[in-house]
C-alpha cells in the first residue's frame, strides 16, 4: 500500500485488488487537460488530473509577461465542443489577453465542475508502465504514487521553459524573468536599464511595452523574426454577433484549411499571379493582420521563390518602419519566411525608433557572461538592472522528456527518442501502452490553430477508450510499423516544405543537442483528420487491442 496522489494511504481507492486506483490519469490542466478531464469522466470513467502550477490555464497560466496576447483570433481560439458554452462567452478583443483567455479557462473549470480532480501544485516526475498488471504507475514531486491505465500527457507544446544557460546568472545583483514563468506579481521597469535577451513572440510582443516603461531597453537578438501586424481592436458587436450565430458553419469550414482557422486560403500559388495582384494580395493580408500571411500564396510554404516573394515585401514594411537603415538591416530576417512561427506585433519595429532602445546583434558575438551588473558579449559590458529572458521552450518533446516516463521493459521514452522523436499519428507510442499525448509530436498541433487540434485528439482518444473498454480489450498498443509509416509519410512531407531549412524550435534547432527533426506534421488539418478518421474506420489499424 502506497500514498495515494490524493493525498490518502491507499492500495486502490476501495476498487477491486488488482484494479488501478483510477482509470485514467491526466497530466496538465491547460486546454487540452480540461477537456480531457471533462470528456472521460462523461463517460463514467475516474479521472485524476495532476497540475504544476496553482491553478489552471496551462500556458496561459504561466505566460504572464506585459502584452502577451494569442495569436489566433480569439472567436477561433476556444472551445466549439459546448456550443453553449461558444454562445455564453464573451470576448473582448480580436486577439484576447492572456488575462482574458485565463478567465475563460477559469469559467470553464467552473462550468464543468472540473477542479475537484485536478490536484495542483503538484508535478508528476514519473510515470511507468507496469506490464504485469497493466496499468501505469504515477510518482509526483509530493512523494505520491497513483496507478491508473490509462495515462494521457496533456502536457502542452511549449510548456518546458529553455532554461537560461549563461554562465554567471547566479552572480546577477539585479532583476531576471523568464517570460514562460513570469511572476504573478506585478514587474516594475519604470527608470530602469532592462535587457531582453530573443526576438521571438513572447519578446516581440513585451518589447514595446517595456521600451515604453523603461529607462533605457537593450533587446539582444540572435536571429530576426518575421512580424506582421496584428492590428487587434476591440471585436464589433454586430460582426461579433453574426459569428455567434453562425458558429457551427464557420468551425466546420475552418477544419478545412490547413491552420484549422478560418481565414482565406489563396488557392493560386505565386506563379499563377501577376506581379501586381501578388502585391495586392500581400498587402491585404499586411493590412487585415493576423497570421493569414501564411495562406498569402498556395505555395508559399512550399516553394523557394514563392517564399522570398512573400519574404521580401515583408523586409520592404520593415525599412519603411525602421528609421535607422542599419537597425533595419538587422531586424530583417534573412530566412525563409514561415518556417519559424510568424510572430504578430503592435508597434514592435517602431520600438526600435525611440531613443531609449538599442538593439544589439548577438548572431556572431554569443552574449558570454552575465555579470554583477549586466551582461557582456562582443568584448562590450552592458550594464542592466533587470535581464528578461525571452528565450522560448524546449518544444514539444522537453514537456513530455522532463517526466521520466518508462513503457514496456522499463524502456524510457528518452531512449525511444535518442534520434528524435516517433510517435504513430503523435497520438500513441509503440511500447508505451495505453499512453496517449495529446498534440504530441508528429500531430499538426502548433501549426494549426491548437485549440480544436486539441478538441480533435481529445474526442478521438476519448472514442478509441470507450471502444477498447467496450469491446473488453482494453490495452491499446501502436504498432512499430504503423508508427514507422506514419513518420515515413510524416518526414516526406516535411521535406516537401521551408521547414526543415530553418534553425527554428519547430526542428528542435533552439535547444543544444536536440536532435533535429521537424517535429509537427506539415501536412494540414484536414489530411490529418482524414487519416484519423481511417485508422478508426479500418478498425482502429495500426494498433493492437488486448484484454490484459
Ligand atoms: O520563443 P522563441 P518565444 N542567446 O523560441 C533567442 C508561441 N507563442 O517564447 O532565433 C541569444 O520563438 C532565440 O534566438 P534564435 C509561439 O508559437 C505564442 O518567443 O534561436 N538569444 C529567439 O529569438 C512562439 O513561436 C504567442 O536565434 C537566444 C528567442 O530567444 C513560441 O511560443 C506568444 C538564446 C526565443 O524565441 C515561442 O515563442 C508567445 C541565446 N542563448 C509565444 N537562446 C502568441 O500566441 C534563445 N535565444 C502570440
Amino acid at each position: 500500500m502506497g500514498t495515494s496522489a490524493t493525498g490518502r494511504k491507499t492500495g486502490n481507492g476501495g476498487r477491486a485488488a488488482g484494479v488501478p486506483d483510477v482509470d485514467a490519469v491526466v497530466v496538465g490542466a491547460g486546454f487540452a487537460g480540461l477537456y480531457m478531464l471533462h470528456r472521460l469522466r462523461t463517460m463514467g470513467l475516474s479521472v485524476r488530473v495532476f497540475e504544476k502550477g496553482s491553478g489552471v490555464g496551462g500556458t496561459w497560466y504561466w505566460n504572464r509577461y506585459p502584452g502577451a496576447r494569442c495569436d489566433t483570433d480569439s472567436v477561433e481560439y476556444s472551445y466549439q465542443f459546448s456550443d453553449a458554452l461558444q454562445q455564453e462567452w464573451r470576448w473582448t478583443e480580436r486577439f484576447a489577453t492572456q488575462p482574458e483567455i485565463l478567465r475563460y479557462l477559469e469559467h470553464v473549470a467552473d462550468r464543468f465542475d472540473l477542479r475537484r480532480d485536478i490536484r495542483f501544485e503538484t508535478t508528476v516526475t514519473e510515470a511507468a508502465y507496469d506490464e504485469a498488471a497493466g496499468c501505469w504507475r504515477i510518482a509526483t514531486d509530493d512523494g505520491a504514487r497513483l496507478s491508473a491505465t490509462y495515462c494521457i500527457m496533456a502536457t502542452g507544446c511549449l510548456s518546458a521553459v529553455n532554461r537560461p544557460e549563461f554562465d554567471g546568472l547566479d552572480r546577477f545583483e539585479g532583476e531576471w524573468y523568464h517570460t514562460g514563468a513570469w511572476p504573478h506579481e506585478a514587474v516594475s521597469f519604470a527608470g530602469k536599464r532592462v535587457g531582453v535577451i530573443g526576438t521571438g513572440s513572447s519578446a516581440i510582443q513585451s518589447i514595446p511595452l517595456i521600451a515604453a516603461e523603461a529607462g533605457h531597453l537593450t533587446v539582444f537578438q540572435r536571429q530576426a523574426n518575421y512580424s506582421v501586424p496584428a492590428r487587434n481592436a476591440p471585436l464589433d458587436p454586430g460582426e461579433y454577433a453574426e459569428i455567434r450565430e453562425n458558429y457551427g458553419e464557420l468551425r466546420k469550414e475552418a477544419k478545412k484549411t490547413p491552420t484549422g482557422c478560418w481565414w482565406t486560403v489563396n488557392p493560386a500559388t505565386a506563379d499563377e499571379m501577376g506581379a501586381h495582384e501578388r502585391r495586392r494580395e500581400l498587402e491585404a493580408r499586411w493590412q487585415k493582420g493576423g497570421l493569414c500571411m501564411y495562406s498569402v500564396f498556395a505555395d508559399v510554404l512550399m516553394n523557394d521563390e514563392a517564399n522570398e516573394i512573400a519574404a521580401d515585401f515583408v523586409r520592404e514594411k520593415i525599412s519603411e518602419l525602421v528609421h535607422d537603415p542599419k537597425v533595419a538591416a538587422l531586424l530583417s530576417p534573412q530566412s525563409f519566411i514561415g518556417c519559424k512561427r510568424i510572430c504578430l506585433d503592435t508597434d514592435y519595429y517602431a520600438t526600435f525608433n525611440r531613443p531609449n532602445v538599442t538593439l544589439v546583434d548577438v548572431s556572431d558575438a554569443p552574449i558570454e557572461e552575465i555579470t554583477r551588473t549586466g551582461l557582456r558579449t562582443g568584448g562590450e559590458d552592458h550594464t542592466l538592472d533587470t535581464i528578461v529572458f525571452a528565450i522560448g521552450f524546449d518544444a514539444m518533446t522537453g514537456p513530455l522528456l522532463r517526466i521520466d516516463i518508462r513503457g514496456k521493459g522499463g524502456r524510457t521514452l528518452t531512449a525511444k527518442w535518442a534520434d528524435g522523436p516517433r510517435a504513430y499519428l503523435g497520438l500513441a507510442i509503440e511500447g508505451f501502452p495505453n499512453l496517449f499525448t495529446i498534440t504530441g509530436p508528429a500531430s499538426p498541433s502548433v501549426l494549426t490553430n491548437m485549440v480544436p487540434a486539441i478538441e480533435q485528439h481529445v474526442e478521438w482518444i476519448a472514442d478509441f477508450i470507450a471502444h477498447a473498454r467496450a469491446c473488453g480489450r482494453p490495452h491499446i498498443e501502436a504498432s512499430l510499423a504503423a508508427e514507422d509509416a506514419w513518420l515515413a509519410h510524416h518526414d516526406e512531407v516535411a521535406n516537401g516544405t521551408v521547414f526543415p531549412g530553418c534553425n527554428s524550435w519547430y526542428v528542435g534547432a533552439n535547444v543544444a543537442g536536440k536532435p533535429r527533426r521537424v517535429m509537427p506534421y506539415t501536412g494540414g488539418f484536414p489530411a490529418y483528420i482524414e487519416r484519423c478518421e481511417a485508422v478508426v474506420a479500418n478498425g482502429y489499424e495500426g494498433f493492437t487491442l488486448t484484454a490484459v
